[in-house]
């Protein structure tokens, strides 16, 4: 599918003005917090960027048939489905975007792939490393057949951080010595917030280290352009029990608790508690506060890691630590990082996105110093085709960025990155994270 001699389903030839065009159709599944992000990326990409096809978004597919109508027509889907295989199985969809909770990702990604689509899927790609394994393996198969899958990192499409790797590809930074990350959220600090879905690791696998850490493990990698090598880490899970759908509290704050719905046969229940119908295959964007009532109702067992620290090594001797949690009080979506080489350093903070910090230690002492670079050039990632200089993005724009680089692979044909096989990387970093873990922080190589 995808390319221009051999249009595959949901792939066609543009009619009326600018016929020359072609396009993708893009089915979604899941329509929470992760699918409004994803509808606005595919929104928005052909208006802003030339592409070699562009997007229609075919259909949307969620369990709860009323909620999928209403969210379907508010972001823009042509079509709603309330099974995944249907949506899968529409001759209008070419490509299937996965926006449900992770316990669906491998069974949907792996009937798209063989059903002849393209894939993206949200992060992390899979609950276990068996699952990822599963996936890479048909994403393999269907790369042969022209076919493409790819994995939700969005903030490798951050521009300062695209441009934070163009510098270290060009040997700016020199021998790697330190790679430091955190990511650090606060949705879980108070007690009385729910047991949503992200709290239980039948569905989310683990907590905040396959959320939070599985971005700036992918990020190290991908920044560095090595594979982690090892890890020593502890985790922790400070509350371990919270109320359920109707307990103290009304819905996790900026909808992180809301599911999205996976289509029939997908996912369990689902807790129930997340704000818009976690347990109904979500709805909306999640606009739940966590300043409901506190009357206490039923509780249930917490089975994911609040937070996870770890340190890191990589193959090139260079040390890394990492920090995810979502019990940083005040801190919403800190995610912060630095590398320190012999020739230079770079940070970046995405509370300030816009902005690269670089410090040249092959300048003069005398007027070294870190300095912010403003990525907002036309030169810089992405930059070019959206405003002038000075004017700046934000988080939405990743998803945009995404869209664009998925649809040139779809288009050439060419495997895109974050690939499913960087995807079960990022698993088998955080397999051994939760093995040496539970060893109490015993060094744990990271198995390939
Ligand atoms: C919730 O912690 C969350 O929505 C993550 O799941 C996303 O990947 C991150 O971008 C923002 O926070």
């Amino acid at each position: 599918p995808g390319t221009a001699a051999a249009p595959g389903p949901g792939t066609a030839a543009a009619s009326g003005p600018g016929a020359a065009r072609r396009h993708v159709g893009v089915g979604m599944v899941g329509y929470a917090f992760m699918g409004a992000a994803h509808s606005q990326g595919w929104r928005t990409v052909g208006h802003v960027f030339d592409l070699p096809e562009d997007p229609r978004l075919a259909a949307v597919c969620g369990r709860d048939g009323a909620a999928v109508r209403a969210d379907a027509e508010r972001l823009g889907w042509a079509a709603a489905e309330t099974d995944w295989r249907a949506l899968v199985a529409r001759d209008d969809v070419g490509l299937v975007d996965i926006c449900t909770p992770g316990d669906s990702h491998a069974e949907i990604a792996i009937a798209a792939l063989e059903a002849g689509k393209h894939v993206l899927c949200e992060k992390p790609l899979a609950n276990t490393v068996e699952e990822a394994e599963a996936m890479a393996a048909a994403a393999e198969r269907a790369r042969a057949r022209g076919q493409v899958a790819m994995v939700g990192f969005n903030y490798r499409r951050v521009p300062a951080l695209a441009l934070a790797r163009r510098l270290v590809a060009e040997g700016r930074l020199g021998a790697l010595r330190h790679a430091r990350f955190t990511y650090l959220q606060d949705w879980l600090v108070d007690p009385g917030a729910p047991l949503t879905w992200r709290l239980r690791k039948d569905r989310a696998g683990s907590g905040a280290l396959g959320d939070l850490g599985a971005h700036i493990v992918d990020l190290a990698q991908y920044l560095t352009g090595e594979a982690v090598a090892g890890v020593s880490a502890l985790t922790e899970t400070f509350v371990r029990e919270r109320p359920l759908a109707g307990g103290w509290g009304a819905g996790a704050p900026g909808g992180l608790g809301a599911a999205g719905g996976a289509g029939a046969g997908a996912g369990g229940a689902g807790a129930g508690a997340g704000g818009a119908g976690a347990g109904a295959g979500g709805g909306g964007a999640g606009t739940g506060t966590s300043s409901g009532s506190r009357t206490r109702g039923a509780v249930g067992q917490v089975t994911v890691d609040d937070a996870a620290v770890f340190t890191a090594r990589f193959p090139s001797g260079a040390l890394a630590t990492f920090e995810a949690t979502r019990f940083a009080a005040g801190r919403k979506n800190a995610l912060r990082l630095e590398l320190n080489g012999s020739d230079g350093s770079l940070a970046f903070d995405l509370e300030r996105l816009n902005e690269l910090s670089f410090h040249d230690h092959t300048a003069p002492a005398a007027s070294a110093g870190f300095r912010r670079i403003l990525v907002t050039e036309p030169d810089h990632p992405y930059v070019d085709a959206w405003w002038p200089p000075g004017h700046g993005l934000g988080y939405e724009h990743s998803f945009v960025h995404q869209a664009r680089d998925l649809l040139h692979a779809v288009a050439t044909g060419t495997t895109p990155e974050p690939s499913f096989a960087d995807g079960l990387a990022v698993q088998r970093v955080l397999a051994a994270v939760e093995e040496s873990a539970a060893k109490n922080s015993v060094y744990t190589p990271v198995v390939a």
